[in-house]
């Protein structure tokens, strides 16, 4: 029963646009209702209306601990005996940043913000800035928060609405954003053939997860940053999801590449709402004060965020990145066969801490492919995942996450709910 959500969301409709603070949690293109959440421990998460739910949602992402860590929840808690504001310095911001330069070696300087979207509008300001170019190379099906100049062929909520172009973004401001296929080379070489010298910078998820999950094939992030050195363009990194869950140093340390800059958001945070940008600090030493980029916030650097940040990480430290991904991919594996005996076309994507099933008989390496997979079926599957305890991304354009919390009986449970589906 799903009564006392119900209830809130009909509130919620009243005074909050589609009843949401954010437009993918509203369930709508999965013919669903928004759980509304109580509580949340560990792996799992209950709604108002008192049901358990194994949650591979984990708020998009930053729940890699599991939800109410203990040593998280102490170190929020105590930060909030200290007062929740200052809009003035605090030691854990300090620390934060150490942590943060420490874990990636292409970050030498890094600014907090509050959000992924913050973090990567201003390091798009910072690369505009440094290299006095206007243009962006973004990729289909990308997402890179909601950002004017992002908004553009965007991924996650964007393609779960099929909204292809966003009324309030001026075509001026998107004017500016080049677009090429995920995976695609031989599209950003023509594109840097013809406008290199007016392109600031190219921006990747370096392994999509708001389209699903695709990873990038062998030579695609080398050949990104082989093109940007050619054309003294920056090559932003866009780790709001992959920093600190694909490896504890993110993607740039699993696959070895060096971006000039990076964002992250989700993670950082540890669950509080947290983004940064960072990078080499020839670049960052541009931003104001130190430099005449501008780029402010009241909230930045929140000493609650930042206590619950500094926590996440250094637990992070400790943790085996290298198991637990092997028992997502085992886990991956096993729900793939699962959907295969029931006749279903299915390919299930995982890499690091996600997993993704899409629908399909063929290869996903880009957007276009992504939406050729079975919406019809995803919805099915995601309702009776649901209704038998199973909380799961509610669009195909989103990724399943896997925590450290997860235990081997989670993943059992949930492989049982599948082998009962009918699809
Ligand atoms: N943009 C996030 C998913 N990639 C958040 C979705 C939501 O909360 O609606």
């Amino acid at each position: 029963m799903e009564t006392t959500s119900l209830r809130l969301f009909e509130a919620a409709r009243k005074h909050i646009p589609g009843g949401v603070n954010s437009p993918v949690r509203a369930c709508r293109n999965v013919d669903s209702i928004p759980l509304f959440i109580r509580s949340a421990k560990g792996s799992s998460i209950t709604d108002v209306d008192g049901n358990s739910y194994i949650d591979y949602v984990l708020s998009w992402g930053p729940m890699i601990l599991g939800h109410a860590h203990p040593e998280v929840t102490r170190a929020v808690t105590e930060a909030a005996g200290r007062g929740a504001s200052y809009g003035a310095p605090c030691e854990d911001e300090v620390l934060l940043a150490q942590e943060v330069v420490d874990a990636l070696p292409s970050v030498e300087m890094v600014r907090m913000v509050n959000s992924g979207t913050e973090a990567t509008m201003s390091a798009l300001r910072l690369a505009r800035g440094v290299t006095g170019r206007n243009k962006v190379l973004k990729f289909i099906g990308c997402y890179h928060g909601h950002a004017d100049p992002f908004l553009a062929a965007a991924g996650s909520g964007v393609a779960t609405l099929s909204i292809p172009g966003t009324p309030g973004v001026p075509a001026a401001v998107v004017a500016d954003t080049l677009l090429a296929p995920y995976n695609d080379l031989e599209a950003v070489k023509t594109l840097f053939a013809a406008q290199g010298p007016d392109i600031a910078a190219v921006i990747v998820e370096p392994v999509a997860a708001n389209m699903g999950l695709v990873p990038p094939q062998p030579g695609f992030l080398q050949g990104l940053r082989d093109l940007c050195d050619a054309h003294k363009s920056l090559l932003i990194f866009d780790e709001v999801i992959t920093g600190f869950r694909l490896a504890y140093g993110g993607a740039q340390a699993r696959f070895g590449i060096t971006p000039d800059l990076t964002t992250f958001g989700k993670i950082i945070g540890g669950g509080l709402p947290v983004g940064a940008y960072g990078g080499k600090a020839i670049y960052m030493r541009r931003i104001a004060p130190e430099g005449d980029i501008y780029q402010a916030g009241t909230l930045s650097g929140n000493p609650l965020a930042m206590a619950a940040g500094l926590a996440t990480l250094r637990i992070l430290k400790t943790c085996d990145y290298a198991a637990l991904e092997q028992r997502t991919a085992r886990f991956a594996g096993e729900l793939e066969s699962i959907l295969k005996s029931k006749g279903v076309p299915i390919r299930v994507h995982t890499l690091g801490a996600m997993f993704c099933p899409f629908f399909t008989d063929e290869a996903v390496t880009n957007f276009e492919a992504v939406t050729r997979a079975d919406t019809k079926i995803f919805a099915d599957f995601y309702k009776q995942m649901r209704a038998k305890g199973v909380y799961l991304a509610p669009a195909p354009f989103e990724t399943g996450m896997t925590s450290f919390a997860h235990t081997d009986r989670d993943f059992a449970a949930t492989l049982d709910a599948a082998r009962t589906l009918e699809l």
